[in-house]
């Protein structure tokens, strides 16, 4: 069998790197994509790098995807890692800014993926790993826009499982909780310039001293290391999830035990929410009445 060929956005960090290097130790083929070529790491020279900015044009980043296809002539695992955070509260992050969240962390993974899908789709087999966060199902301020970002991702991504079950290709969602990486510097760096702030907000200053060590004391600390070997696993079929108790048919891959009771308080709370409010969504459907009505076309 012929090495499996994964392509990575945001290759040269973090947990995207983490992962390209745990794909070339164990003898796949990696099409490393990044922003800026001067910054791939030596960790991953075997890769094969790819220069791609996910806040470019959609035709700029499906060209990139085609470039990518004929390296090895097909991918297997695409894996849209390449994300950030952008901290502010509602009212004051500008619209620029949110933009360049959303193009980055949603648009530009659909640009990406489309480029791809046709090649998906006759190959009959194959990965598309979207990274979400476990913000996308509970998330906080100040972090509203990235909230909503990896929310529309993962709405957009069980749209595609479900489309893409015909062609044997698994689109997946990977819920990570907290892993330390430059995610935290990058979100620091993003929040807004003291001058524009109302003032009426709490402050975000010490959000991102106090957090890290809130997370160390409370032994709360990811190890990208083990989160990459899972996806692994999942992908080759292996390692846990080789093991009968493990359910491998579920679009939400979670990771962290953070991650995982944080999305199981969240679910309880939305169940509370329909069932405390039973009274009120039971109450808007026509009346027979008006049914008959709408029937005739009188509504
Ligand atoms: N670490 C966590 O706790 C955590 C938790 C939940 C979800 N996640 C998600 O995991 C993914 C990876 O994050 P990470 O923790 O590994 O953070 P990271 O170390 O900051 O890596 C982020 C990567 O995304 C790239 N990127 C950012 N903007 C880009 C753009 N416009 N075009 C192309 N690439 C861009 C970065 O490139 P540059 O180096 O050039 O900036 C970097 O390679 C993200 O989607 C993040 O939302 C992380
Ligand atoms: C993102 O792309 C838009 C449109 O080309 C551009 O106006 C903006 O300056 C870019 N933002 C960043 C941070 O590169
Ligand atoms: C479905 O895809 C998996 C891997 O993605 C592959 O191992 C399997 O052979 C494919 N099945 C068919 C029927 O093509
Ligand atoms: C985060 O997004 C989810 C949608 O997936 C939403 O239910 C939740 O209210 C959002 N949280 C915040 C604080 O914006
Ligand atoms: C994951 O794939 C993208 C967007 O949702 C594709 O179009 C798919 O929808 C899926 N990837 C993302 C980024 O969600």
């Amino acid at each position: 069998m012929s090495p499996r060929v994964w392509l990575v956005t945001g290759a040269n960090s973090g947990l995207g790197l983490a992962l390209v290097e745990h794909a070339l130790a164990q003898g796949d083929q990696v099409i490393a994509a990044i922003r800026n070529p001067a910054s791939i790491p030596d960790s991953i020279k075997a890769a094969k790098p790819l220069t791609l900015d996910l806040n470019a044009s959609d035709s700029d980043i499906q060209r990139a995807g085609k470039a990518a296809l004929d390296i090895y002539g097909r991918i297997d695992v695409l894996v849209n890692n390449a994300g950030y955070c952008l901290t502010g509260y509602v009212e004051e992050v500008q619209d620029a800014d949110i933009k360049h969240e959303f193009q980055t962390n949603f648009f530009g993974a659909i640009s990406l993926t489309q480029s791809l899908l046709p090649a998906f789709r006759s190959q009959r087999s194959g990965y598309i790993l979207n990274l979400s966060s476990v913000a996308g199902i509970d998330g906080h301020p100040p972090f509203a826009m990235y909230n909503a970002s990896k929310a529309a991702l993962e709405a957009m991504t069980e749209a595609l499982h479900t489309e893409l079950l015909p062609f044997n290709v698994t689109a997946l969602i990977i819920e990570p909780g907290y892993f330390p990486t430059n995610f935290w510097s990058s979100a620091d760096a993003s929040r807004i310039p003291p001058a524009r702030l109302t003032g009426a907000y709490p402050e975000t200053d010490s959000l991102f001293n106090t957090m890290p060590k809130k997370k160390l004391e409370e032994k709360q600390v990811g190890d990208r290391r083990k989160a990459v070997a899972r996806i692994f696993e999942l992908v080759s079929g292996t390692g846990h999830y080789a093991q009968q108790s493990v359910n491998t048919k579920f679009v939400r891959v979670v990771l962290g035990p953070d991650a995982g009771t944080r999305i199981r308080s969240k679910l309880k709370l939305i169940l509370e929410n329909v069932d405390g409010t039973e009274e009120v969504w039971r109450s808007t459907n026509m009346d027979e009445e008006t049914l008959e009505k709408y029937a005739r076309g009188e509504y």
